[in-house]
């Protein structure tokens, strides 16, 4: 976490010297809703770095029940935000494949904490994921990303299912909508500043 003052002569004065910002690592599986996720909450127009999927990954890339999912990430996304005056969001959307797993520890450095996303449509997906996050040592909060034909399962189902940590937040949010998304940013964050060593008595 750190504040700095960075000045861009054509948009303005993009970070103010009183701001602190915060990286965060937006994780999750394949198709989860990553980029999705970003570009929801992203106030700067989001970097994306999808390319097409092509017949060769069909037999590797699950697409079931993602009918509309024709492009892929391969390296990131980035997409920053304020949550309010003092705070600076950046987001770094990783790609969900495992064979793209080598970037996250990339994408990884310097980040306070991640955001994993989860289909409980395909929950046992999350677990690779999950498992990366907590080998780089990031400490994270889980967003249920929820689809229509999602299974209703209960936040306590799902922690067990899942075995998190008792003190990492599990919320519900949709990828499409700011507020819901906000909301599970708001939680991941206030559960970091918890853990930050100057919060501790
Ligand atoms: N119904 C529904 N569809 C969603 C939601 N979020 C994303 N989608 C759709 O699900 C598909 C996958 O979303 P992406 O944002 O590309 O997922 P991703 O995790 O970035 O995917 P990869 O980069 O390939 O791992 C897209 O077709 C989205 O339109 C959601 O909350 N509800
Ligand atoms: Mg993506």
């Amino acid at each position: 976490m750190r504040g700095s003052t960075t000045s861009n002569p054509a948009e303005g004065t993009y970070l103010r010297g009183d701001e602190t910002t915060v990286k965060i690592l937006v994780a999750g599986p394949f198709s989860v809703g990553k980029t999705t996720f970003i570009g929801t909450m992203s106030q700067i127009r989001p970097l994306k770095t999808e390319e097409v999927m092509t017949a060769a990954s069909t037999a590797v890339d699950d697409l079931r029940g993602r009918p509309d999912k024709h492009e892929t990430t391969v390296a990131l996304d980035f997409g920053r935000l304020s949550l309010n005056d003092k705070l600076v969001l950046y987001l770094f959307g990783a790609p969900g494949q495992e064979r793209f797993f080598p970037i996250l520890s990339h994408l990884a450095h310097g980040a306070l904490g991640a955001l994993v996303l989860v289909d409980t449509r395909h929950l046992a997906q999350s677990y690779p994921v999950m498992g990366v996050v907590e080998q780089l040592g990031l400490s994270y909060a889980i967003a249920v990303n929820q689809f229509p034909d999602s299974p209703p399962y209960t936040a306590d189902e799902l922690r067990a299912a899942m075995d998190l940590p008792a003190d990492a937040p599990l919320v519900f949010c949709d990828a499409r909508d700011q507020p819901s998304s906000k909301q599970a940013l708001i939680r991941l964050v206030s559960y970091l500043l918890t853990l930050l060593p100057e919060s501790t008595p």
